[in-house]
């Protein structure tokens, strides 16, 4: 494998496994702070970027490239509103879309088809998340600081996820 893919594919597990302790943290100040069901989509979300990464990590293996499981940074434990929250939920899928447009565009340099075509999933599943994090945020924007809706926001958010991907 090429090295300038490899060292890009690393550093792809590496956000992966940055966005499922993120995510995590924030499941975890969702359930300490009431809001039940916000916490169990994190939870989920959470596990979901730890399955993008062994998908990497296995990847990269079978290949015959060599992984570097990397050492994280602490996440980001406390927020003020469920509006940061989401906030920083959005802003992390944009980052990690960034990033595997970067890979694509170098797979394409070096005529790393194999790889290329193993990142359309990625390309596929980054587009469903923002465009979810978005009508995530975009709901609770609406809200404001509306206590009864946010209620309502944390009743039903995995039934708001649901319906956006159906849209996709
Ligand atoms: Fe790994 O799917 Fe989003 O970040």
């Amino acid at each position: 494998m090429n090295s300038t893919i490899e060292n890009l594919l690393n550093n792809q597990i590496k956000y992966e496994a940055t966005a499922s302790m993120q995510y995590l943290a924030m499941a975890s100040w969702a359930d300490a702070n009431g809001y039940n069901g916000v916490a169990e989509f994190f939870y989920a979300q959470s596990e979901e970027e730890r399955l993008h990464m062994t998908k990497l990590v296995k990847f990269v293996n079978e290949r015959g490239g060599k992984v570097s499981i990397p050492l994280l940074e602490k996440p980001k434990g406390d927020f003020n509103s469920l509006n940061e929250l989401f906030d920083m939920f959005l802003s992390s899928e944009v980052f990690v879309t960034e990033q595997i447009n970067h890979i694509i565009f170098e797979c394409l340099q070096h005529k790393e088809y194999n790889v290329h075509n193993f990142m359309q999933w990625y390309v596929t599943e980054q587009l469903e998340e923002e465009a979810m994090a978005r009508t995530l945020l975009d709901k609770l924007t609406i809200i404001g600081d509306e206590k009864a809706g946010q209620y309502l926001f944390d009743r039903d958010i995995n039934v708001i996820a649901r319906a956006n991907e159906n849209q996709e």
